[in-house]
């Protein structure tokens, strides 16, 4: 039995779930998406994703098929009908059949795709023990070229960059923009603390505007720590106390290797894992 796939209208069966071969989101990665968690059957910080994923289309000039009430409507549909309490939702929005020319005008209307499925978690042992990340040479996109904050389809800027890790065998590594500052990493965003102060880039960067970074920061500031936004230098790295990334598969996570220096003591530490502890209560509650 297969997973209930939402396709524009309704729910399908996986194996009738297809797109054509002349949709733009597959001839030139034109399209938008979002990656949402579900919580103890509660879609996490829902608003503020389905409001990202039409900041995004708009910025592209693509048309969500559907209004804001309508497609949180159907995310629900597509949870329930796959009976998934703790899991991941893939929200796409492709700009649907064209020709093979780039003219995304031609293209009728968006294809409208849920996916509503388990999560691949990263194993608990990196949670106890950080991760190891590497600076990579591929900058992240230039905001004049494609504006990192738009979640869009075409992710190769980021896959060049976790190729790289990977190379070096590392699940992650760091991207910083054409000015030399920290960026964030290919999937998550990133923090520092420097004697217990919290810093993360500003999304001028070249960030995502990450929807978990913003819960962090809010509960950060709430338990009473110092948080900023200010631009990091590689050297920011290298000298902080602690790193943490945060993104909707990872949560909060500890960094303790950048390009081979540890990082503080070596293990995650004591904001990170209290931050961790305060984002799994907050969306376990
Ligand atoms: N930066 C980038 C480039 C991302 O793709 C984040 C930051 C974190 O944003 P959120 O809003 O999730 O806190 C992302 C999000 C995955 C996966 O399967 C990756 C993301 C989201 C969901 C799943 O690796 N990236």
């Amino acid at each position: 039995m297969g997973l209930k796939i939402w396709m524009n209208d309704g729910l399908a069966d996986e194996a009738d779930a297809k797109v054509s071969v002349f949709d733009h989101g597959l001839l030139y990665g034109d399209g938008v998406f979002e990656g949402i968690r579900v919580y103890n059957g509660k879609v996490f910080e829902h608003d503020a994703h389905i409001n990202r994923l039409f900041t995004s289309a708009h910025a592209i000039r693509l048309k969500v098929p559907t209004d804001k009430e309508t497609l949180k409507n159907y995310v629900r549909q597509t949870v329930d009908a796959n009976n998934i309490k703790n899991g991941y939702i893939r929200l796409i929005v492709t700009r649907g059949v064209g020709t093979l020319g780039l003219n995304p005008l031609i293209c009728k209307q968006g294809q409208l795709i849920i996916i509503a499925d388990k999560i691949q978690l990263y194993p608990q042992e990196l949670y106890e023990n950080g991760l190891r990340v590497i600076s990579a040479s591929t900058l992240r996109n230039h905001p004049q070229s494609v504006p990192p904050q738009i979640k869009s389809l075409n992710y190769l800027n980021n896959i060049l960059a976790k190729i790289e890790a990977i190379d070096h065998n590392m699940l992650e590594a760091i991207m910083y923009n054409h000015e030399g500052f920290v960026a964030e990493a290919t999937g998550d965003n990133i923090f520092v603390v420097k004697e217990r102060k919290i810093t993360t880039p500003p999304i001028s960067a070249g960030s995502l505007d990450g929807i978990t970074r913003k819960v962090v920061m809010r509960l950060a500031k709430e338990n009473g720590y110092d948080v900023r936004e200010a631009n990091l230098a590689r050297y920011d790295l290298y000298d902080a106390d602690e790193i943490f990334l945060t993104g909707t598969a990872a949560e909060v996570i500890g960094v303790v290797e950048v390009d081979g220096r540890p990082i503080g003591s070596g293990k995650p530490g004591p904001v990170t894992r209290d931050l961790l502890s305060k984002f799994e209560q907050y969306t376990r509650q």
